[in-house]
Formats: structure tokens, sequence, C-alpha cells
């Protein structure tokens, strides 16, 4: 039987397991990657491990999400994640050289390698054929230490792409399509494979939009062959060596093949508050737009960024709306301004942000009260943006500029003749914000910089065989990340300070949590499906960890949040029978016994004292797992074996 391009990589990285889907295999990680908003935490778990240097091919730290520096906290997390990845043997990118996802695209990220990153969008990479995965700090930090990443074996989905592009509609529109097709949870325990006659009409920067916003399906990850497209971009970026090419056999098997033909689609855009949320822009014409903002890991290449420009070239955004403009890297930036399209983007009233993940994570330019923001990124979960009643839309840039100009939700295929722009020859190359590893002997003499905002990173509990708590939380379905530890401006800062961070836990649900958690000791939450969507930071698990919750119950689970909370020693289980969620409320009191043999088994029965009635669970767990939870933790786990 042939194999699809994910089962090829699968198959060379295979450290142990069978491919069998749905069992539990780890891979052998070629490349990672952090953030600095889930970096901090992950370098100090690193550091906890005692290894010298890390193991893998490249290992790089970007700066991209805190940077607005706007007191000593960011500043001092910059300096630790510099100093530890100098003596460590890793590559710092400092802040201004770009989003983590557009820089490793463009500089480092090589087809049929595996890619780690703690940060959910490392899937980009799947645009130039790397299989790349987003994961918990934590296992970034095992990673960076040689060792393996598990995964569950997904199960393998085709998109199938005919027909062209029509002007006007982009690779935004074919990820908003496939959103539509199968929802924010549709991609849950697969990998979507791009392909058909139609993947060779769209360049890499189009197929990496493609790959990250593969992300809001719930997929493990998302991949396209690596191709003579492939091969020009990485010509284009002086790195042609790294080329290999990749494709699926004819006879590969896939669980599901979904056909889009691109010929057919139309500009799309996804409403408040969801990615799925999805509708034709036309259906939406005349709805009045406050806000613009244009960048993000998915929609911040140079081509997006030519083409903005080109809409805009010698006209005024509308009075009433404000437009954000924030290139992915600086390169992109770079290019930008020496062929003069950037001066085209300032003259027509935009403002030029930094090249990083700004507005898109609530850094600034929050929108105005229940103010409309259209926004060219990947998510728009309640609050996100910093405004809790902000109504943000998700849409490709040319719907973005046709909203910027017309100041209301417009067609961009009514904004007159087709826009084309010319790629350069040639990607301007120049890596003076990477700054390279200490050698090992330099590396001895580097200190590590550490200021008062890192704090101890909080201790995990085993896992007992008996609990009786309170349920302290009960949420609905598709609780994202976001909900569970926001981000922002006045909360970002303070990643590396579980205690101060504590206090902002589910604040989007219950401003009461923390403290009621806090009382309460040992808790239970409970959640309905797709718990714990979105982002990758552990700090979601790390932090109800902190407030003394022992066991998530859900309907089901988001798949990077389980792996963080076992991670975090929290024991997710799920209802044996979802429609047993409406017999659970919140202030219960609950009891679970035997839980070591339920975790042999499978199964467990939770009694409700409250009510007495007694609730079928499931918790199927690996071995290594079972242990992770019993030993308190992954990096309890990790020091016990070693
Ligand atoms: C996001 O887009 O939500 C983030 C911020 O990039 C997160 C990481 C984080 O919370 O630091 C992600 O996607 O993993
Ligand atoms: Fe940054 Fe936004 Fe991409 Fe997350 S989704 S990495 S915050 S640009």
């Amino acid at each position: 039987m042939g194999l699809t391009i994910a089962q090829k990589i699968i198959k060379e990285h295979l450290r142990s397991g069978e491919m069998k889907v749905g069992s539990e295999i780890s891979l052998k990680i070629d490349q990672t990657l952090t953030q600095d908003a889930t970096g901090t935490m992950a370098y100090l778990e690193f550091e906890t491990m005692g290894i010298d240097r890390v193991k893998t091919e490249k290992s790089v730290a970007y700066i991209d999400h805190n940077t607005l520096q706007s007191g000593f906290e960011n500043a001092d997390d910059h300096r630790y994640i510099q100093s530890v990845a100098k003596k460590h043997g890793i590559y710092f990118s400092r802040p201004g050289n770009g989003i983590c996802h557009q820089v490793h695209l463009e500089r480092f990220g090589k087809p049929g390698k595996t890619l780690i990153g703690s940060d959910s969008h490392t899937p980009t990479g799947g645009g130039i054929g790397m299989l790349s995965f987003g994961a918990g700090g934590l296992d970034v930090a095992v990673a960076m230490g040689g060792g393996a990443y598990f995964i569950t074996m997904p199960k393998m989905y085709k998109v199938n792409l005919t027909g062209k592009l029509n002007p006007y509609v982009t690779a935004k529109d074919v990820s908003l399509e496939i959103l539509r097709i199968l929802s924010v949870k549709g991609g849950v325990g697969a990998i979507i494979e791009w392909g058909g006659e139609g993947v060779k009409t769209l360049s890499v920067p189009e197929r990496a939009t493609i790959t990250n916003m593969g992300t809001e399906l719930g997929a493990t990850t998302s991949i396209f062959p690596s191709d003579e497209i492939t091969r020009e971009f990485l010509k284009k970026q002086g790195r042609e060596e790294d080329y290999i090419p990749l494709s699926s056999d004819e006879d590969a098997v896939y669980d599901r093949i979904i056909d889009i033909n691109m010929s057919e689609l139309e500009p799309l855009i996804a409403c408040p508050h969801s990615p799925d949320n999805i509708v034709k822009v036309s259906s939406l014409k005349g709805t009045k737009v406050d806000q613009v903002c244009i960048g993000s890991c998915t929609n911040s290449s140079l081509f997006d960024m030519l083409k903005v420009a080109a809409m805009l070239k010698g006209k005024n955004i509308k009075d009433s709306v404000s437009l954000s403009v924030s290139p992915g890297s600086k390169q992109v930036l770079t290019m930008l301004a020496d062929c003069g399209a950037l001066s085209d983007i300032i003259a027509s009233g935009a403002r030029v942000l930094e090249c990083a993940c700004g507005p898109c994570i609530g850094m600034g330019f929050s929108p105005n009260s229940a103010g409309v923001s259209l926004r060219t990124f990947n998510r728009n979960f309640e609050g996100r943006s910093g405004t809790a009643d902000g109504q943000v839309y998700l849409v490709s840039p040319e719907t973005a500029v046709a909203a910027a100009l017309t100041g209301e939700i417009t067609d961009p295929r009514l904004m007159g003749e087709e826009i084309k722009v010319t790629m350069p020859e040639n990607f301007l190359i120049n890596d003076s914000a990477v700054i390279e590893p200490a050698t090992p002997d330099e590396a001895k003499n580097i200190e590590v910089l550490r200021g008062p905002n890192i704090k101890k990173f909080p201790d995990a509990r085993p896992q007992n065989d008996s609990l009786t708590a309170e349920l302290v939380l009960k949420v609905g379905d598709n609780i994202t990340t976001d909900h569970i530890m926001p981000a922002g401006a006045k909360i970002l800062p303070y990643r590396s300070n579980i205690p101060y961070l504590s206090k902002f836990c589910f604040g989007v649900c219950d401003t009461t949590f923390p403290e009621r958690a806090k009382a309460a000791g040992d808790s239970f939450i409970l959640g309905g499906s797709n718990y714990g969507q979105g982002s990758s930071r552990e700090h979601a698990a790390l932090v109800p960890m902190y407030l003394g919750v022992r066991v998530v119950i859900a309907k089901s689970f988001a798949r990077i949040h389980i792996a963080n909370l076992i991670n975090a020693g929290i024991m997710p289980v799920t209802l044996e029978n979802p429609d047993d969620y409406d017999k659970l409320t919140q202030g219960d009191m609950l009891s679970l016994e035997n839980i070591y043999d339920g975790m042999d088994n499978g199964k467990l029965v939770l009694s409700n004292k409250t009510t007495g009635e007694d609730i079928g669970l499931v918790c199927s767990f690996t071995e290594r797992q079972k242990a992770i939870l019993k030993a308190g933790g992954l990096l309890a786990y990790v020091a016990k074996e070693c």
C-alpha cells in the first residue's frame, strides 16, 4: 500500500509505536522553535532537565509576541531567552526580526524534516512540505534535549484542489472554505494533506496561509507536497540545497477526501466569535467597519503585502477606519521599503506596526467599544482583541483593504481591475537579526540572566488513587485556551509568573474562578466538546494546576491541550455518555475511587455526592501517560527516568 506525504515523513522519523491510526507513536524531532510568550517557560523547563546543549539539528528562539516592553517584565524575559539560547546552542531571532512562523518558513524550514514549536501555528511549515506540529513548551523542551515527541497516529485527510483562484479570491478564502466544510472540530485526529492539480497554481506563501489555518480545524497538522514551486521558493531564499521533492504515492490511502474547486470560490469571511462562522463577504455588504488589521502569521508575507500596497496605492483610507499593517518579517519589511511599496502603504493613512504578532494576540490596537474589526488573522475568539465586546471578523488581505478604503464590508471583486504583483527574482537575505549560539567552550562562561518576574516553575502533584473535590467550574463547548488563560497586553508580560497569571484564569467566563478554586483546594472542571481548542499555551494547564485543579472532565478535548494537561499532571477524562454533562452542576461535590485501576481499565465511575448519581468516565491513557500522571507531570517523570 502506498504512503501519504505525512506517512513517509513519520516513517522516517518513527522512534516508537506502530503507524496504526489511534495508537501512540513517537517521532524524532529535527528542529524546534519557541516564541517568547511560551519560550520563557520552555527554557526554564529545559534548564531543569540539566542538559548542556540542544540535540536537535536546529533550534530557534523567536521574540515576536511580547514586544511592547511596557515594563521591565518583557525586556527581562527577552534577555533571559537570549542568554539561555546562547548558552545552550539555540539560534536567537531578535525582536523585530519577525513572526516565528514567517521567519522560520523563509530561513530555516526544510521539506521532509520534522519541527515542533511551542506555538499552535507551527504547521505553517507544512507550506514547504515540512511535518510541523504545535506543542506545549514542555514537549518542546524535551525535544530540544533529544527526547521524542509523542502523538496519536492521525488519520489522513486529503483536500483535492482543482481549478484556479479568480481575481480577488485568495488562499485565505481556501482556508475559510475548509473551515466552513469541516468546522473547528473537523480536523481533530487528522493530518490534512493538500493535493490535486490546483496545488500547482499556489505559491509557497499561499500554501503557508492554508497550512497555518489548518490549526483552526483542530488538525494534528497540514502539509503540501514539496515540488518545483517549493524549490523555486527555497532558491530565492538562497537555500536551494534544502530542497527535496516530496509527494504522496499514487496508491496512498486517505480516510477522507474533500474536493475544493478553487474556480468556484468567492471571498469569504469568518464572523464573530469563531473561525468557522463563515459566510460570503457579499452577504455582509454595507456593514460599517471601524478597524482593519493586516498581518499575523497567516497573511504577512511579501506576496500579501505587495497586493495590499498595490490596492492602497494612490488612495486614502476612509476617515472612519483605522488601518494597521504589520509585515511578517524584517525581510518582508525591508523589501517593501526597497521597492517603494511601503511608501504606498504609509501614504494611504495606514499605521505600520513592527514585524510581530501585535494586534493578533491583543498586544495593542484593540478596537473601540463594540467596534467592528476586519483582520487578516486566524482567530477571532471573544475578547482576544483586548476589547471585550469587539466584533472581530477574519478575512483575506484583499477584503481587508476593500473595507479600509470604503469604510464598510465590501466584496473586493468590486474594487476594480485585477491586481497583479511581480514577485522579485530573489529575496533579500540578511540574517543579521539572528544571533548564533556560543560554541560549547564559550558556553561554559555564559551567565543566564534572570529578572525578578521569572518565578519558580510550579510543582505539579502526582495523581492519587482517590479524589474527592468540588466541581469548581462548568463551561460549555469549544472553550479556547484564550478563555482559560487569556493573553493580551495586560497579562502577556507575566507568562513566566504563574502566581500572578492565575488571577486572570478563566476571566472571560467567570472572574470569581481563581479565588473559588484556591479556596476549594483540590478541584474538578467540567467542559463541553473540543475543550482547550486554540493555542498551544501550556499556561492554560499550568495555571489551573497551580490553582488546585486535579481533573478536567469534558465531552472531548483538543489535541495540544490534552497533552498539556497530562504534562502538568492534571487528569483529562471524557464523559462516557455526553448527555451526563447535564447531570453535573457547578458546586457539586464529586468523588473518584480506585483511579489507578480505572486508568488500567480505561474506565472510571464518578460519584456525584451532591445528587447521589454515578457517572461513567472514559480515561484511556498510554502506559507513558499513566506514568506521567502518577509522577506528577512530565518534568517529574523525565527526572525519574533519567
Ligand atoms: C496564539 O495565536 O494564540 C498564540 C499566542 O500564538 C499561542 C501561543 C501563546 O499563547 O503564547 C498559540 O497559538 O499557540
Ligand atoms: Fe502570533 Fe497571531 Fe500567529 Fe499566534 S496566531 S503566532 S499571536 S501572529
